[in-house]
């Protein structure tokens, strides 16, 4: 798989930026903090996008505190955002 173009962007990851997630620094990578009620939904959280990004064969790298989670998406097989990190991070605001 390749990284997105610059059409691609416009069009795929825009929509992601308006919708709370972010460019990370210096990356080819989206980024975007998450904060639940509780820890029990957090988890809950990770779990279902775990399940979800094992079957996509394709990980996030996370962080999470508590109620807060916080999802940074690059694809590292091409050395930035591709098509899947698109879908994952869509997969992820779904679950809202
Ligand atoms: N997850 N984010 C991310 N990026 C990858 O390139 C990737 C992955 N999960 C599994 C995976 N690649 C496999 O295709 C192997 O390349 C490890």
């Amino acid at each position: 798989m390749s990284t997105l173009t610059e059409a691609q962007r416009q069009t795929l990851i825009q929509p992601l930026l308006a919708n709370g997630w972010a460019m990370v620094n210096q990356r080819d990578a989206i980024i975007k903090k998450y904060e639940f009620k509780d820890f029990n939904q957090a988890f809950g959280f990770m779990t279902r996008v775990a399940l979800k990004a094992d079957k996509m064969d394709h990980h996030p790298e996370w962080f999470n505190v508590y109620n807060r989670v916080e999802v940074t998406l690059s694809t590292h097989d091409c050395g930035g955002l591709s098509q899947r990190d698109v879908d994952l991070a869509t997969f992820c605001d779904s679950l809202l």
